[in-house]
């Protein structure tokens, strides 16, 4: 067996994380040969209904489940933490402007990302789901200063497998069929759905398969509407296809993506494609040995380019408004990206050590 791997949620008691735990404890997640310890993190006041959680998890008697502890702070919960999965974020309530929302939530992000760089294991792999998550990845990685921009993410997963549902739904073949489809940007109703470099069977989707003008007039919007969709119907936000998507983010950046398959996942931007240095935003990406490189290369369509850009305006408009949280520091790091080792220490992506000693050749492995 495995030596046992740390995982570290917040928002613990919260719905996404109730359709979560239980999967990622009985090895969804890192697979059934991997045992658990998970460290979950709540507001004071949800910590009685967070220790409920922990017994039901407790009475299910889950082989790979090693142990359960819960705190209510990030501090002590992050501790020697491999993997931080951050749900827990303030809610947007009636009259609250979006930039409320941002600042509240731009608090509850700069402690955490001070606590994943004060304690978590020096490779820990972060996923940012509490929103506006592109935005709250980028305050909790610039609040880090001992951990690598690369580590954190954000999830976009989540309208990545609502492209290929819906689109498969309508072509009426399997969600696997439908293969490349990629998230550009923010995860809101800016991100660009892009089928463009889609293939359904091995040939190319729109055009030959889905007509170009009900892809752009009505595809688009319902993608980039349907949490919104969600909640008209059920009342609540996306729970369990949100907690699917984050299986899904994380076994693929550790155990790597499918064979001829492309993923969406919100990452530090290195310049690629043209889009700003140092904001979060979603690309496609390949991941393998546990770290995720972009897809290059890709053609670029003028359409697209100016759906890219939107959603690139937004985000940098985000930026602005938080950025009394973003310290001068770690401004830096985020324009010249480097990886943390296991070891602590770290590689920039022109493959020298921070000692300067070239350790291997490299480019672009983020
Ligand atoms: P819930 O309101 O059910 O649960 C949130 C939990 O977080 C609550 O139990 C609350 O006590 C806790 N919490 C709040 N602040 C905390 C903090 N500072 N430390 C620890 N715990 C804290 O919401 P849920 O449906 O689970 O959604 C959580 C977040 O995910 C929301 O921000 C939501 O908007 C976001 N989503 C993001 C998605 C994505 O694709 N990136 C999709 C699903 C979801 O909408």
């Amino acid at each position: 067996m495995k030596k046992p791997v740390r995982i570290a949620v917040t928002g613990a008691a919260g719905a996404i994380s109730s359709s979560l735990l239980f999967r990622v404890a009985a090895g969804e997640m890192f697979g059934t040969d991997q045992p658990v310890i998970l460290q979950l993190i709540e507001m004071p006041q949800a910590m009685e209904q967070l220790r409920g959680l922990a017994m039901e998890l407790e009475d299910c008697a889950l082989p790979l489940l090693h142990t359960i502890r819960i705190f209510d702070n990030p501090e002590a919960g992050f501790k020697n933490a491999h993997y931080a999965i951050l749900i827990g974020a303030r809610p947007r309530t009636a009259g609250m402007e979006r930039i409320d929302l941002l600042t509240a939530n731009a608090e509850i992000f700069e402690r955490q990302g001070k606590a994943l760089s004060a304690n978590a294991a020096r490779d820990v792999k972060v996923l940012v789901v509490g929103n506006p998550a592109n935005t709250n990845a980028l305050i909790a990685s610039r609040n880090a200063p001992d951990l690598s921009p690369t580590q954190f993410t954000a999830l976009t997963r989540l309208d990545h497998n609502r492209t290929k549902g819906i689109v498969a739904n309508h072509l009426g073949v399997n969600a696997e069929e439908v293969r490349k489809v990629i998230i550009w940007g923010n995860h809101s109703s800016t991100q660009y759905p892009d089928l463009h470099q889609s293939k359904i069977f091995g040939e190319a989707l729109v055009g030959p398969q889905l007509d170009e003008k009900f892809y752009q007039e009505n595809l688009i919007p319902r993608i980039q509407n349907r949490g919104s969709e969600i909640i008209n119907a059920r009342g609540h936000s996306s729970a369990a296809s949100a907690a699917q998507a984050i299986i899904d983010h994380m076994r693929d950046w550790s155990m790597g993506t499918a064979e001829n398959e492309l993923v969406s996942m919100a990452i530090v931007s290195d310049g690629s494609y043209g889009v700003e240095k140092g904001i979060f935003y979603s690309f496609p990406v390949r991941c393998r040995y546990g770290r995720y490189q972009i897809v290059t290369g890709l053609e670029i369509n003028e359409f697209s380019k100016k759906m890219m850009k939107a959603t690139e305006a937004e985000l940098l408009e985000e930026k602005a408004s938080v950025n009394h949280l973003l310290p001068k520091e770690t401004e830096q790091s985020h324009y010249k990206l480097r990886i943390c080792l296991r070891s602590g220490k770290f590689l920039a992506a022109d493959g020298l050590l921070d000692s300067g000693d070239p350790v291997l050749e490299t480019s672009r492995l983020l």
